[in-house]
């Protein structure tokens, strides 16, 4: 039997069937070394800079209401556009495109500048969960969107252009690649176990424990087993649902409580305002009934030892197989530790 806590070896992740090289042997135990401290600048709750701030000015010259909860607008340099035609090009099977329209929005979680999902309090979160909800609903209805990708960057680290709590959406006509590996390995593992893949996962980590992060009543966060990135998270529902169109009230709630025990999680590690994306997989709008699916949320956060030491993947991870050394076991102890 393998003693896959210290030797180097290799894990399966089910959801897009791909491998992932682990190397525990180089760094057997928790990381013991100095925590540096980095002081952030505070921000300001209104920043007259900021194109999120309540009325003021963005790209192109539109102006923000003086919005008082949320705001959800469709993004001034959109990806996507609606009106774009459903053309396709194909030379010999070797040169191939297809034309994608979609739809591309900003969602501002909360009129204050200075907040984060880690900060806001639970009944702001909540309205949150609603819009991404409503927002879900209301694009997936469309005919041309097939598939409604809500994320968030946050932090310089990972790009996020700017501190204002706020998420991105783009829905799409096609299928994204992630989202695509998801559905076939979920609807595979129905045929073949006449189960859900993840409802059997959540199943399984609620026995084992190890791996998981934080709980509610009705969500679970756990390092998954498979997990690339040091810290990386995913949130499942305990019960099973194929998209947030699922959730009961009670359920948003746990939903907007599970996200902030996480990122509060994630601050306390490092004690930094913590960089990551995240994003929720859910069924695609196409129209079938995709019983396959299970809703759940990921977050890949960069950091690795430290607030100022991240871990890139670069070398043989892009030429070969991503590749980390901490285990999610420990990794998962650490998160609970905090
Ligand atoms: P990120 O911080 O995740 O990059 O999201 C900010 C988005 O806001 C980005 O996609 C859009 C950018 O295109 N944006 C506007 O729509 N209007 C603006 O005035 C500036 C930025
Ligand atoms: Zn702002």
């Amino acid at each position: 039997m393998l003693d896959w806590k210290r030797e180097p070896h290799r894990r399966f992740n089910p959801l897009t069937r791909e491998w992932v090289l682990v190397s525990p042997h180089r760094t057997a135990r928790p990381w013991q070394g100095q925590v540096e401290k980095t002081s952030v600048a505070q921000q300001p709750q209104y920043d007259p800079e900021c194109y999120l701030c309540p009325g003021n000015a963005r790209a192109g010259g539109v102006r923000n209401p003086a919005y008082t909860s949320t705001f959800v607008f469709d993004n001034d340099f959109a990806a996507l556009k609606p009106d774009t035609p459903l053309g396709r090009f194909e030379q010999d099977g070797l040169l191939l495109a297809e034309g994608e329209p979609g739809v591309c929005r900003v969602v501002c979680f909360s009129p204050r500048h200075d907040l984060t999902v880690a900060n806001m309090e639970p009944a702001d979160l909540r309205r949150v969960v609603d819009v991404w909800t409503e927002q879900y609903a209301e694009l997936g209805a469309r005919t041309l969107i097939n598939h409604v990708q809500i994320f968030e960057n946050r932090g310089a680290m990972m790009g996020a252009s700017n501190p204002h709590p706020h998420c991105q959406i783009w829905s799409s006509y096609a299928i994204p690649n992630e989202v695509a590996k998801e559905t076939a390995a979920q609807d595979a593992w129905r045929q073949g176990h006449g189960s859900c893949l993840l409802c059997d996962y959540v199943r399984l980590e609620q026995t084992a424990g190890e791996r998981t992060v934080d709980q509610n009543d009705h969500f679970l966060a756990l390092v998954p087993f498979w997990a690339v990135w040091p810290f990386e998270v995913m949130v499942l529902p305990k019960r099973h649902m194929t998209g947030m169109d699922g959730l009961t009230d009670v359920e948003r709630d746990a939903l907007a409580d599970i996200l902030k025990r996480t990122t509060s999680r994630y601050d306390r590690l490092f004690q930094v305002s913590f960089p990551y994306s995240m994003g929720f997989h859910q069924r695609p709008t196409d129209g079938a009934p995709h019983d396959e699916w299970h809703l759940h949320a990921h977050f890949h956060p960069p950091l690795l030892r430290s607030a100022t030491v991240r871990k890139f993947l670069v070398g043989y991870e892009l030429l070969a197989t991503p590749q980390r050394d901490i285990t999610a076991e420990v990794a998962a102890e650490r998160l609970r530790a905090v």
